[in-house]
């Protein structure tokens, strides 16, 4: 990004069109950051609850008092699992965030850590382990003939294409003859642009991917070589994907059996390739066995980078990778670690299961969690069942929300620490590469390394500090010994950031010396990395015919269908997941051009089902799930299948400002019930995919005369 500063202000915050990556493209909410540090609801100070409920502004350092002094308490009386951590998804926002949290963690001793990737697609790592890995890149995107997008749209959330202009990305592969696939309830942005859209009903992933794998395997699709050499398990996989023929697929999943036989056909034929999951078919309760079935498709037509190939973007600020054109066996995926007090659910390659946080909050009895820093995340907006969640929030001894703005969580915390924002840190590209060892889909195309300064200084008169400084406040003050990158911190005499990037980049593939010396970044081909032939002997192979996965397999194909019409003869709609422009989940609200005026999230239906309800564009209705309701205003979209409702999350606040939906939008995930087809490996519930009743409350022309009559 370009920054134009005049009298230390960020004025103006632009594409850089020399960008090897981005080439001069930009998201709305990039462009607008500068608002957000002068911005007048900045908390340019951290704050501290009092007695009554207000807050009031408390210098930094002590708030760090305080707050090591209550923990040292808690973990005194209740061992140190009553504390716990969170962290969200601006975590990238400096990449000594992940260190310093986690550092502080075991520095208590706690193994309670929790993230956001466990509410979003933990089925990627979990179905990864079950699966097995090639321990080589994917083929991903470099020259695929063929991408299979299921329920994710890069046009607006940048997943799904490498990191860059997406429309210019895809018009070239289009233009080079590349096949694109979409599967989405909703003809979304990318489906638009998509040879073969199967605009399937949600929650029904498992049968589209399990119909294609079977078409594949029926009609001998497969890199008949790869499949022998590098993988197991295709009987298991042939007979538990037997039951889902074209027709059944047709009919359950509700689309065109001719086009999932050509869907199917064109992704094996296709000389290159790759498939890539996203939210939707992560959140409806079926992420793991969705990914493990997309991980299936690509192995069996061996989409995989093979010896002598060099790995065209082996990282910049991480270590060399080594590569090989060989499986690695799967490893455990889940049921060791810690195990939650709740649901039998235990930690598992993806982490610890978010969605029982506020479980073990509010359960009682030894291991109670009472404590929470929560880092770069919004949990009273983002989590499932927002309800609970607000309740755990109320039950904290201590809940410490880092955040520059009084967001929904921050409202609930007894301290709110209040940070830089990226314009004011020095940071690296560091995300971006850590990204790429997630797996296919992640990170740019090219070896990308880029250090920048920090460019303007805070407001004048603000206390804010970097995370990491928080976090060395109060490890300093417990006592806890940090380190970074393998080096223990001096922790008397406090680091600079850049002493601090300097040695969490040590032995990365380029040292963070030699990306410094470009400004604005640059591409670092070399050293080149080859992939190395399979080693003699080698035995570990790729699973796609893994015995629980079989079995969730089966389940699917037993499932009955859920109701249509409720009780009352009402009928039942879908909820279903979606992103906005604007908006990163909770953030993004107070960007001020961003929003073009509207400032809720709408509820899109196609034109059809609104005029059988009797609804209009713009009309206030109250959508209703088993767990809660919330007010809503309706949007035609005839981009939407019929019988589903396409919203964005993390908007609205807590129940006492559902009024206010037209100024803040309304909370999908107070819908979601925590156990509602929750997920026994992650935990993660039904997030999309609810079944919800519609009822009108107020006409948009109602609404209108009281919105005149309001301002009169
Ligand atoms: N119903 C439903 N629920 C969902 C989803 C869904 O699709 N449907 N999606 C899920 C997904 S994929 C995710 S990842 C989670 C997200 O869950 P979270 O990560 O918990 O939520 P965010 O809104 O991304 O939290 C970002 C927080 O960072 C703060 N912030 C903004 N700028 C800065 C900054 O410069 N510094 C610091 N320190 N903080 C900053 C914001 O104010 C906000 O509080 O939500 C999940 N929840
Ligand atoms: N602008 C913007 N960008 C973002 C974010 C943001 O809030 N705003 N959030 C960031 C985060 S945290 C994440 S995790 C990524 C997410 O990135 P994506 O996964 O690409 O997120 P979405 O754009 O919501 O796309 C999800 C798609 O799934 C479809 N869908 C819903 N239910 C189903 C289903 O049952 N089956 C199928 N096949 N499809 C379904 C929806 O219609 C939608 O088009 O985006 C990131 N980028
Ligand atoms: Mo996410």
């Amino acid at each position: 990004m370009l920054v134009d500063v005049q009298d230390g202000r960020a004025t103006r915050v632009i594409g850089d069109r020399a960008d090897p990556v981005y080439q001069g493209y930009s998201c709305v909410k990039g462009r607008e950051q500068h608002h957000q540090l002068t911005h007048p609801d900045r908390l340019l100070h951290s704050m501290k609850r009092g007695p009554d409920g207000g807050y009031s502004p408390i210098p930094v350092e002590r708030a760090m008092d305080e707050i090591a002094e209550q923990l040292m308490r808690i973990r005194d009386d209740h061992g140190p699992r009553a504390i716990a951590g969170y962290t969200g998804t601006y975590i990238i926002t400096s990449a000594l965030n992940g260190t310093f949290h986690s550092g502080l963690m075991r520095g208590i001793g706690t193994s309670m850590t929790f993230t956001a990737s466990m509410i979003d697609k933990p089925g990627k790592p979990i179905a990864k382990a079950l699966h097995g890995a090639w321990m080589a890149p994917q083929q991903g995107y470099i020259d695929p003939d063929v991408a299979l997008l299921v329920g994710l749209n890069p046009f607006v959330a940048y997943q799904g294409f490498p990191l860059g202009h997406p429309g210019k990305w895809l018009s070239g592969q289009l233009a080079r003859g590349m096949t694109l696939i979409v599967v989405d309830p909703r003809r979304s942005d990318v489906a638009k642009r998509a040879t073969i859209h199967l605009q399937v009903r949600p929650g029904q992933d498992a049968v589209v991917l399990a119909g294609m794998l079977r078409v594949i395997l029926t009609e001998d699709r497969c890199d008949a070589d790869f499949v022998r050499t590098h993988a197991t398990g295709v009987e298991e996989l042939r007979r538990a994907v037997e039951p889902f023929t074209p027709d059944v697929v047709a009919s359950r999943a509700g689309i065109d059996a001719d086009d999932l036989v050509r869907a199917a056909r064109c992704f094996a034929e296709a000389r290159r390739g790759y498939a890539q999951a996203g939210t939707g078919p992560n959140m409806h309760g079926r992420g793991t066995l969705n990914e493990y079935l997309v991980l299936c498709l690509d192995t069996l037509c061996g989409h995989f980078s093979r010896a002598g190939e060099e790995i065209r973007n082996p990282g910049t600020l991480i270590p060399t990778v080594s590569a090989k054109a060989q499986a690695r066996s799967p490893w455990p995926a889940y049921g060791f670690g810690e195990h939650l007090r709740v649901r039998g659910l235990t930690d598992t390659v993806a982490g610890l299961p978010t969605a029982a946080l506020p479980e073990e909050i509010l359960t009682e009895g030894p291991g109670q969690v009472r404590a929470l820093i929560s880092l770069n995340g919004n949990p009273v907006a983002a989590f499932p069942d927002q309800l609970l969640t607000i309740e755990a929030m109320q039950a904290l001894e201590l809940l410490v929300q880092i955040d520059p703005w009084m967001s929904q969580t921050a409202r609930f915390a007894h301290y709110v620490i209040a940070p830089k924002m990226p314009l004011e840190m020095a940071g690296t590209s560091f995300y971006q590469d850590s990204h790429l060892l997630i797996g296919n889909g992640y990170g740019p195309l090219d070896p990308h390394g880029q250090y920048t300064p920090a460019i303007v200084s805070p407001p004048p008169g603000s206390e804010v500090i970097e995370e990491w400084e928080f976090y060395y406040g109060v490890a300093t003050r417990m006592g806890i010994e940090l380190s970074v990158g393998g080096v223990a911190l001096d922790m008397t005499h406090k680091p600079t950031t850049d002493d601090l990037l300097e040695l969490l980049h040590r032995g990365s593939r380029i040292p963070l010396a030699e990306v410094k010396r470009f400004e604005g970044g640059a591409l670092f081909r070399e050293p080149r990395v080859v992939i190395a032939p399979m080693d003699p002997g080698w035995t570990g192979r790729l699973d796609v015919g893994n015995a629980e996965m079989m079995a969730d397999l089966r389940d699917v194909s037993e499932e009955v269908a859920e109701a249509e019409v409720d009780e009352e003869g009402r009928r039942i709609f879908r909820l279903v997941c979606r992103r906005l422009t604007h908006m990163m989940n909770s953030a993004g609200a107070n960007l001020p051009a961003s929003n073009h005026g509207k400032a809720y999230n709408p509820a899109f239906m196609h034109p059809g089902d609104l005029a059988e309800l009797g609804l209009n564009n713009g009309d206030v209705v109250e959508l209703r799930s088993a767990r809660a309701k919330i007010v809503a205003i309706v949007e035609a979209d005839s981009n939407v299948r019929r019988g589903v409702i396409s919203m964005a999350h993390s908007f609205g606040d807590v129940p006492e400002r559902d009024e206010a939906y037209r100024e803040i939008g309304s909370n999908t995930g107070r819908l979601v019930a925590i156990a509602d087809r929750y997920e026994r490996y992650s935990g993660q519930p039904r997030m999309s995919n609810v079944p919800v009743t519609v009822a009108p409350l107020i006409t948009a022309a109602t609404a209108a005369t009281s919105a005149a009559a309001r301002r009169a």
